[in-house]
């Protein structure tokens, strides 16, 4: 497999008419996966060496498992900047994972400062996340979101086979399906949205939001997280585009005539098996109870674990959690808050200002709260690593998952996989994706305080054969519902509708 910094020539890629010649392609791949993100991603020690590890976030934790037990590809950016010092490419024995080779696109530190810190991450995040903060929309940074996503296309159009399944995920890619169906009409095209689409109201105030809508148009199946996501994307088609809604499908301007897409929900999930085969062994088991000793065995642990980031709501759970200590829900010598929350976007203001935040507010707690040998907050601002993890959700007693607003959320469902015995207790947002297929965990309002606070402390105090109740509820629809049903309902819906397509 050879890794080609394919488009590093940078500019002059927007509008010039692209010539491409499948065929052609050696080693043309029948499924092809375009992600922002590789699945790997490398990370320099002081003494200036380079390791390769796993990238950080829910759409590598769920592809990862479905693509590298089939043959296919996976095109995406690696992370680091082709223009920097420290730039180094996928090295070949780390070219391909199982059945998955991996593809990479090379990126400049400025197209990544406004592509992706800058039009993906400070105007597209935030807008479709409810606007929990303001979206920011540059006009120089939509031409890079251009210019990026038509890269991603023509990579993918010189290496698909004839006829082959393209799968495009997520808000950075938004253009691709449009461009590749003009570079491509013979490829069979799926989107997938990670993250909430909102609500038209929202949605009409982005200055290229008929580019944008365009740009999904091109695939055959766009799919969404929710029914709400998918419902808000049909109404947007008919009120700004004026196309017609038929059942699920929205019918476009085709080259052979009228062209269905088929506008769904496909709630995401987790390799539940995996999840439960760690939880299971003895290694794992033990690292847990070790964690519950380190942490001087307290009778009550509770555990967050999230990106750092706003949308995740880690500053109110603290602060719920702080309250709780200073009215005497909670003993401060009895009681442990484990939060993970990993460092990301760290270039985008709003992720140093909720960074800060969490800082400051565990701070205040600990001060306030933490005894000489004793702390009720440990807080871990890094990565950890995945076994590690499990070893946590083994470890905790209630599970804090509090959004304000997320598409899914992964973190609730590895939770609940990891739960072998039964036992423990999720306390979980209704402003997840989540919520809506796990009806069983402790449903709260993160605006509402209050209501938090008692759902927290109903978590915990719920009786062994309550908890052991919802817990088997919970465990049945994340082993019914993992990821590999989840991948193969989305391609089984492609071939659905691109059955009988006119070649
Ligand atoms: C987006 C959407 C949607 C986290 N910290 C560490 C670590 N993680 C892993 C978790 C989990 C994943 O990252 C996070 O997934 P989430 O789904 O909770 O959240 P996002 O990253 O925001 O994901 C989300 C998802 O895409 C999939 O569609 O569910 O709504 O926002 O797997 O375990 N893993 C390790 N160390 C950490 O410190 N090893």
């Amino acid at each position: 497999v050879t890794i080609s910094a394919a488009g590093s020539a940078g500019s002059g890629l927007a509008g010039a008419p692209l010539e491409v010649r499948a065929d052609s392609a050696a080693g043309a791949r029948d499924l092809i996966v375009v992600a922002n993100r590789l699945p790997i991603e490398s990370h320099q020690d002081d003494d200036g060496a380079t390791t390769w590890e796993r990238s950080p976030g829910g759409l590598v934790s769920a592809l990862e498992p479905v693509l590298t037990s089939r043959p296919s590809t996976w095109v995406g950016w690696s992370g680091r900047c082709s223009d920097e010092d420290d730039y180094v490419e996928v090295p070949e024995h780390l070219a391909s994972l199982g059945e998955c080779e991996l593809h990479e696109i090379s990126l400049t530190r400025s197209e990544v400062r406004s592509y992706y810190d800058g039009f993906s991450n400070a105007a597209l995040w935030p807008l479709y996340h409810d606007a929990i903060v303001s979206p920011v929309y540059h006009r120089t940074e939509f031409d890079a979101y251009r210019t990026v996503n038509r890269r991603f296309a023509q990579a993918v159009a010189e290496l698909a086979a004839p006829g082959a399944t393209v799968w495009v995920h997520d808000y950075q890619l938004q253009l691709v399906p449009g461009m590749l169906r003009e570079l491509r009409p013979d490829l069979v095209i799926g989107f997938f949205l990670h993250i909430p689409f909102p609500p038209i109201e929202l949605y009409l105030q982005m200055p290229w939001r008929a580019v944008v809508l365009h740009g999904l148009l091109g695939a055959d199946v766009v799919g969404f997280q929710s029914a709400g996501g998918a419902g808000n994307f049909r109404q947007l088609a008919e009120r700004l585009l004026s196309l017609q809604v038929d059942g699920d499908d929205v019918l476009v301007e085709g080259a052979h005539g009228p062209r269905r897409v088929r506008v769904a929900d496909f709630p995401i999930s987790i390799d539940s098996h995996a999840i439960d085969a760690l939880a299971r062994d003895p290694r794992i088991r033990k690292r847990a109870a070790d964690t519950r000793r380190a942490l001087g065995n307290p009778e009550v642990l509770l555990l967050g674990v999230d990106r750092l980031d706003y949308t995740k709501g880690i500053d109110i759970r603290i602060q719920a959690y702080e309250e709780l200590l200073e009215e005497g829900a909670f003993d401060a010598e009895k009681t442990v808050l484990v939060q993970v929350a990993t460092p990301s976007r760290e270039n985008v203001e709003e992720y140093q200002r909720i960074r800060d935040e969490v800082a400051l507010i565990v701070g205040r707690a600990l001060g306030a709260h933490g005894k000489m040998g004793t702390a009720p907050i440990h807080y871990l601002h890094h990565p950890v690593p995945r076994e590690d993890l499990v070893a946590l959700y083994v470890a905790a007693d209630i599970m804090l998952v509090t959004p304000l607003r997320d598409g899914m959320n992964l973190v609730c469902k590895e939770y609940v996989a990891s739960r072998i015995n039964d036992d423990g207790a999720l306390v979980l947002s209704e402003f997840t994706g989540a919520a809506a297929e796990l009806p069983d965990a402790w449903l709260v309002n993160p605006y509402d305080a209050d209501g938090m606070k008692d759902s927290i402390v109903a978590a915990a105090t719920a009786s062994p054969e309550s908890r052991a109740r919802r817990m088997r509820a919970l465990r049945a629809q994340v082993f019914e519902h993992d990821v590999e049903r989840w991948a193969r309902s989305f391609l089984d819906a492609l071939e659905e509708v691109t059955a009988g397509r006119p070649g």
